[in-house]
Order: C-alpha cells, then structure tokens, then sequence
C-alpha cells in the first residue's frame, strides 16, 4: 500500500500537538513547575447549569424506552436549525440553510472534500493552519498566502491579490484578533463577486463581537449570501469544546459555475459521510439558544473578554505591542527580531507560561506570538505578575 503523497507534504506534525510535546518534555525535567496554559484555544469554565442540565436530561431519555432516539436527520434536528436561524441569524438565513455538525473543524474538512483538489485557494497569512494542511491534504497545490500584518492592519490588500477559487477568511481572527470592519467585508464579498470565488467566512468568534458597529455575520453584508458559506461553532460559543456541536451555512443562491447548486451538493455529501451530530449535544445547543442559556453564555464569553483586557494591559505596560484582545479572544503580541519558538521555549522555561508562537500560523506570524484568553482568572492574574517580574526588557 503506498503511502498518500498528499501527507508527505505536511509538516512533521501539527502545531498543537508539537506544544503539548515540549510542554510535557519541559515538565518530565520539572516536575514541580506550575504551566499556565495560554495556548490552545481551550475553553475552562464550567458550563452553566441550565445547560448541563439540559445535556444530562438528553442522556437520561435514552434510557427510556419511550422517548429513546437513534439516527436523527443528518442536517441536524429542526428545532435546532431553527433556533441557529432565529437567534444566531434573526433570521437572515433559512433554516433549510442550517447544517448542524460536530465541529467547525470537522466542517472545514468536510468542506475541502466537497470541493477536491483542482481548486485554487487564498488564506490570511497568518491563518488557522486547518485551512492549508486540510487542502493540502486534499491535493491542493495553489495556494495563495495572502500577507496580513499591522502594515494593512491584518486585512489583506484585496487590490493586489490573485483570484483563487475559494478564500478563507476568519473574523474575529485566529490568530491575530482582527475583526474586520463592514467596510472591510463589502471589498471582500465584492471581490468574490467579480472573481467568481466563493468565500469561507469562518465565525467561530464571532460571540466575542460587542461592538455593535462590527458585523457578526458575512449575510450581514449584501449580496454574501451569493458567495458565502460561513460556519460558526458552539465551542467558544458556550463552552462546547468537548461536547462538540457546530454549524454550517450554506446559502441555497450559492452556485457552483455551471449554475448548479452547492447546498444540493454539501447535503449530498453530509448525508453520504455524516449521520447527524450527537442527539446530546444538540440538545445542549438548544438550550444554549433558550434565554437562561443565552445570558448565561453571554457572561462567559464576557469573562473571557475581560481575561483578555487585563492580558492586554498587562503587555502593554511591558512596553510589548499588542494586537487583538477586543472583540476577539486573542491576542497578537511582538518580540521585534526574536524568532517565535524561541520565545516559546523561553516563556516556558523562565515563567512557565505557554503560549502560541506566531510562526506556526504562517510566515507573517514570525516575531508574534498568541496568547489566549481561555483561562481561568486566577491563571491570567499570576501569569501577568510572572510576566512582570522581568519588566519587558528580556522579552523584547
Ligand atoms: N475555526 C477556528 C478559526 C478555530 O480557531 C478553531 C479552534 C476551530 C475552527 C475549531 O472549532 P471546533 O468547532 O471546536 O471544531 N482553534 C483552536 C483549537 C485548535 C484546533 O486545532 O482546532 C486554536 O487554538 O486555534
């Protein structure tokens, strides 16, 4: 059997797992010391329990032979699509529109599957890496890295670049907390319209939006729904990051250039290699959606926000720039000069801290790394007085 040469062209191994390695290499030589993880984008708080409840009472009912389930549709259960259509959406999209799934992850994979390998593609550069290794998996050879660095304020220059079939674009942006403004996403969503792409709007963030002026949702902008598929997630959403619960839009105007449909094709495909998310976690994203969940869930995600103000300001007293933080749970800080796995390895042995070096998300990501504000407070506090302890000047 011959190997896939696809996997031949990845890297060694993915960036998360590469830091779980050096952590526990660090930690089999130090017992002792205390790692604060800032690096995966893990959520830490307990769910609330209107919501857990929920989960628990999903779980007993299978063990009632009257209301046991099995199987549900492989679009998801229809209260839920249209709970997501109604409270995500205020009903922007259909919820015929609203494929339920048990990962934004998983759907980006499945994604690349529907559209195969003679597709050209363009992504943020830097990017969450899932959308270069998954097509590179795929057999995707053209891809365009789309430069986007506090120059152009993380957005890329849309005059300049190449058309690609599909484009990927994250907002609130993993990893450099960039929201990108209307104005912002009118350019790209024209810029697909005149180069026939179609754009994949990753939302996964998108809860961590306050300002009121910045869209949630690429169907925010007119015409998007012509070119856009947009997945969103439970998982910073509420907490679902192992419950696992996610969503995928895809609009039914969107078509394919020989004018046939892509929602045809991606329900084609989910029936054929999925069989529905979990009937438990979509009860939990139900209740996520009822209003005791929703001002539960508010609150966390403010948390987490304000988890991200206090990081934010403590870097910024330690004279390092810093990207990100508001309307995003990330944050984009600069070691001028500095290569990132270095600073990695130096915040981990000096201050026990881990964070995400810049460089695994792209070569624009030299110099930068991520901090993530999923964290319990306690954490972010001590992790801001370690940091303070060396004033900066190390660091920079
Ligand atoms: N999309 C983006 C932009 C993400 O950052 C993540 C998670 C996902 C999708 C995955 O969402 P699920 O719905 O939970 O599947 N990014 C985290 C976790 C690492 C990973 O490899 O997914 C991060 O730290 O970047």
């Amino acid at each position: 059997m011959k190997r896939n040469p696809n996997m031949t062209l990845l890297q060694d191994g993915y960036l998360f797992p590469e830091i779980t390695r050096r952590k526990n290499a660090f930690l089999s030589n130090n017992p002792e010391a205390n790692i604060i993880s800032l690096g995966i984008g893990d959520t830490t708080r307990a769910l609330p329990t209107c919501i857990a409840e929920a989960l628990a009472d999903s779980a007993n009912a299978l063990a009632d032979s009257s209301k046991y389930t099995g199987y549900g549709p492989e679009q998801g259960i229809g209260a839920l699509r249209n709970k997501i259509a109604e409270v995500i959406y205020k009903h922007s999209v259909d919820a015929n529109e609203v494929f339920v799934a048990d990962g934004a992850k998983c759907d980006l994979g499945r994604l690349q599957m529907l559209f195969g390998s003679d597709v050209s593609i363009a992504v943020q550069d830097p990017t969450y890496p899932v959308y270069v290794e998954g097509s590179i998996i795929q057999g995707v050879s053209k891809i365009v890295r789309l430069p986007c660095n506090s120059d152009n304020h993380f957005f890329p220059d849309l005059d300049s670049a190449e058309r690609t079939d599909l484009i990927y674009f994250c907002s609130p942006n993993n990893p450099t907390g960039a929201v990108a403004s209307r104005e912002q996403l009118q350019a790209l969503v024209s810029f697909a319209k005149k180069n026939k792409s179609i754009i994949l709007f990753d939302a996964a963030y998108a809860s961590y939006i306050q300002d009121p002026d910045l869209p949630k949702s690429i169907y925010e902008i007119e015409g998007a729904k012509e070119v856009a598929i947009e997945i969103g997630s439970f998982s910073k959403l509420a907490g679902f990051t192992g419950v696992r619960l996610s969503w995928t839009i895809v609009p039914k105007a969107l078509k394919f250039d020989d004018g046939t449909s892509v929602h045809a094709d991606w329900n084609r495909l989910m029936t054929t290699l999925f069989n529905g998310a979990s009937n438990i976690a979509q009860h939990g994203g139900l209740a996520v959606l009822e209003k005791n969940g929703w001002q539960a869930i508010q609150e966390m995600n403010a948390y987490y926000l304000e988890n991200a103000a206090i990081l934010h300001r403590a870097l910024r007293e330690l004279n390092i720039q810093v990207y990100g933080g508001h309307n995003a749970p990330y944050l984009w800080a600069r070691f001028p000069g500095r290569k990132s796995w270095d600073i990695f390895q130096y915040l981990l042995e000096e201050f026990h801290i881990v964070a995400t070096p810049g460089s695994g998300f792209g070569d624009n990501g030299e110099e930068f790394m991520r901090f993530s504000a999923f964290a319990n407070r306690e954490n972010i506090l001590e992790a801001t007085e370690r940091l303070k302890l060396c004033c900066g000047a190390e660091l920079l």
